[in-house]
């Protein structure tokens, strides 16, 4: 066996050429590639069990194409090339490359046209600092390549080996190249023994716990067609209730046979209850009237952390690990996209970031801050605990404002921002979105982004937003900050001539560097923004633009998303004073919503009050749980019947581990919480440099979709729904965080604490 020079290319920084074709990487002549080797520093190099994972893909537009495991090799087929080496790649992360180790590079791989790739070994990050690289040219022919190199730099513990296989390496399109037998030896690392598979859970509870006053009711995965029996014992492991289970049956949702033991009997506080069936026991949880404060709180305090143009400092970050210095100050000077059509900068500073990017979409801005503030307000008219002052330890903490206002109004004042300023062309408009030109890498903390930011494009959509969550803030701030409030109204209103005048200008489907949130039905934000002028102002143009409009009249069939808004308008007239006549017309609606919602939970094996789409789970899945969780929390307001309060319960008791996967969805919260969201700052999984996530973020959850690459590797095809998930940072499409995601988390922890004990308020 030949083995090439020792080569450890000291920090060549990713040029766009291509380095020109050396014989870098030789074609051994013989021998065999010994994958799964247990000095092998990789793992599933020989892709013998259908599964790529932990190899995953990554296309970056334009480049375009799809991974396989097909006959034993992993199989990449790129059909547009991008215009980088590594707008098409395939890669290894999760190892540490260690200074002063000898490693040998080895794989087989072929190509079904000529082509080259561009295998290396480096940081995955920013500097980007390459400790091995080869340009290898393939042919039809599976061949055996080998090389080998000393590490020369420091231990690097962000390393991944990546194939780049794009732009320039590409020859005649389409073209496939196939890999096997990928091996990076290191004879001074020896592989511990593998960790044993964690059980899975067959007695699902709510992580945290259960409120005295409600339902209790554990899910059992069992194939036993009749009841069976269930104990519930306290924490010193006295019986003190027993039963049998109802027998729900096979539940498409989960893939599972379900029972269910209802303990909602059991009303005596205490920590350490265990709920036990054929011989198993579920994670310890508690029955409080408060095992939501803590976590209202942090879901709360997701907003600090995310916060753009300030620093997140000591005390206000709660532990040093959390604090950062302020991110992308040059939003003060935002300047609009080139060729868009403006040539004005804004002062778009503050605001908080979108989610796992640094992007910041007025849209999804929007809804995030209208479900704060419909926070404050439901709970103003409910007659609950109102929001204080100094709970959240923020730096408004102790200025005679209540933290949750003071937070929303953080984005509230961004978003203001985004108006395009009058005399310019669109004026009143609402900038659609701002961020990054090309998306950053994981990790990058928000100080560290050197891309180049833009404003771009005004939509009607964004405007109607904005007139909408302007419109709510002055009225929340009317009374705290009558000059805020004033401002609020006036660019409501702004925006809401300006959106009639400009219908139909709508965003892009397609953009690189952040999301597109395109969205050509805005129907529903007109109506959303009429109902709140209306409510705030009681202007006749506005109340006949609610009256109307087909929203008025239409079942409301779930709660909000960024795209589908109208439902806020109806939430919105359902608890303002304004017009008792919409209110009440409201009101029987949002009941009847939630009187299907509570039917979809009685027919779901894990008791969610949310039936997915067409059979499967979207991006976001959980936020949808949460936010229809919204619309059972007002029934129980409006009518004070405890079924609709259980059906909130229901879907919190899901989303804190009473699931499939026995996975609490929310970091810090539960016996087995998501550890590793999307998230380019909580980046600790990519980089252990980098602090895990605070509690009180919520993951996205499942999405039968497969919508990253990540889950696409993992071999989940025809996952049921709520098992199509991955605690994997790489898989953005179900494990992202978002703002609008952990402002229905809030709203709903929020309302379980102060309305525990129990009966209708605002009646
Ligand atoms: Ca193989
Ligand atoms: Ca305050
Ligand atoms: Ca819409």
């Amino acid at each position: 066996m030949w083995r090439s020079r020792n080569s450890a290319i000291a920090s060549l920084a990713l040029a766009a050429c291509l380095v020109p074709p050396k014989p870098s990487a030789h074609v051994a002549s013989g021998g065999h590639a010994s994958a799964g080797d247990e000095h092998d520093v990789l793992e599933n190099s020989g892709f013998d069990d259908g599964k790529s994972l932990p190899w995953t893909s990554v296309f970056s537009e334009p480049g375009r194409g799809k991974v396989s495991v097909d006959g034993g090799e992993l199989c990449t087929e790129i059909d547009s090339a991008g215009k980088n080496n590594w707008d098409v790649q395939v890669r290894q992360r999760g190892m540490t490359i260690r200074k002063g180790h000898h490693y040998t590079v080895r794989f087989r791989a072929r190509a079904s046209a000529p082509t080259t790739i561009r295998p290396k070994v480096g940081m995955q990050g920013a500097p980007y600092t390459e400790h091995w690289f080869a340009v290898v040219p393939l042919g039809a022919e599976r061949r055996l390549y080998e090389d080998a190199f000393t590490m020369d730099h420091d231990d690097d513990a962000t390393a991944e080996l990546a194939f780049h296989m794009g732009g320039p390496l590409t020859g005649r399109l389409p073209v496939t190249v196939c890999l096997d037998d990928v091996v990076l030896e290191d004879p001074e690392f020896v592989r511990g023994p593998a960790a044993p598979p964690e059980p899975e859970k067959r007695v699902l509870v709510d992580q945290i716990g259960y409120l005295p006053a409600g339902a209790k009711i554990g899910v059992i995965r069992s194939e036993a067609v009749t009841p069976i029996p269930w104990e519930l014992r306290d924490r010193d492991g006295k019986v003190v209730a027993h039963g049998e289970t109802t027998v729900i049956g096979q539940d498409a949702a989960s893939g599972d046979h379900v029972h269910h033991a209802d303990f909602t009997r059991v009303d005596e506080p205490g920590e350490g209850y265990v709920l036990v069936a054929e011989g198993e026991s579920s994670y310890p949880f508690a029955i409080a009237p408060d095992i939501y404060r803590g976590l209202a709180r942090d879901a709360l305090r997701f907003f600090y952390h995310s916060r753009s143009g300030v620093p997140i400092a000591m005390p206000y970050a709660q532990d040093k690990q959390w604090a950062r210095p302020a991110g992308h100050a040059r939003d003060s000077h935002a300047r609009c996209l080139p060729g868009s059509g403006c040539d004005y900068a804004l002062d778009a500073s503050g605001g908080w970031y979108d989610a796992g990017d640094q992007g910041k979409y007025v849209v999804n801005g929007g809804i995030a801050v209208w479900t704060l503030l419909d926070q404050y307000e439901r709970a103003r008219r409910a007659g609950a605990r109102a929001p204080a002052d100094s709970e959240l330890n923020i730096p408004e903490s102790g200025n005679g404002v209540p933290d949750l206002l003071d937070e929303a109004r953080f984005e509230l004042a961004f978003l203001l921002a985004m108006q395009v300023p009058d005399g310019k062309p669109l004026a009143g408009m609402a900038h659609h979105k701002l961020h990054d030109e090309s998306w950053t890498a994981i990790p990058t903390a928000p100080h560290e982004d050197k891309q180049p930011r833009y404003l771009y494009p005004p939509s009607t959509a964004a405007t109607l937003n904005l007139a909408a969550v302007a419109a709510q803030g002055a009225r929340v701030f009317e009374q705290l900050d009558p000059v805020f409030a004033q401002k609020c109204l006036r660019a409501a209103e702004r925006a809401w001539v300006a959106a009639a005048a400009h219908p139909a200008l709508y965003a892009p489907d397609v953009v690189k560097g952040g999301g597109p949130y395109d969205d050509r039905d805005v129907s529903d934000e007109q109506y959303w923004a009429a109902a709140e002028l209306y409510i705030t102002t009681g202007k006749d143009i506005y109340r006949a633009a609610v009256v109307h409009s087909p929203h008025h009249t239409r079942p409301i069939t779930g709660g909000m998303t960024w795209k589908d808004t109208a439902v806020m308008g109806a939430i919105s007239l359902a608890l303002a004073e304004r017009d008792p006549e919409l209110r009440a017309a409201t009101r029987a609606r949002i009941v009847a919503a939630a009187d299907r919602l509570l039917a979809i939970s009685r027919a779901q094996g894990y008791r969610l009050p949310f039936a997915g789409e067409n059979g499967g789970y979207p991006w976001g899945s959980n936020s949808f749980a949460l936010n229809n969780a919204i619309l059972l929390a007002l029934a129980h307001d409006f009518t004070g019947a405890a079924k609709y309060r259980d059906g909130v319960t229901a879907a919190l008791d899901y989303v804190l581990g009473e699931n499939p996967l026995a996975r609490s969805y929310v970091t810090g919260y539960g016996s087995r919480t998501v550890q590793n969201p999307h998230h380019r700052f909580w980046a600790h999984q990519a980089d252990p440099a980098y602090p895990n996530a605070p509690p009180g973020a919520l993951a996205g959850g499942p999405d039968s979709h497969l919508e990253d690459p990540y889950v696409q590797a993992a071999g989940m095809k025809g996952c049921a729904p709520e098992r199509c998930y991955q605690d994997n940072i790489e898989s953005y499409s179900t494990n992202e965080v978002a703002i609008n995601w952990n402002a229905p988390l809030a709203w709903i922890a929020a309302y379980l604490t102060t309305s525990a004990g129990g009966g209708g308020a605002n009646r």
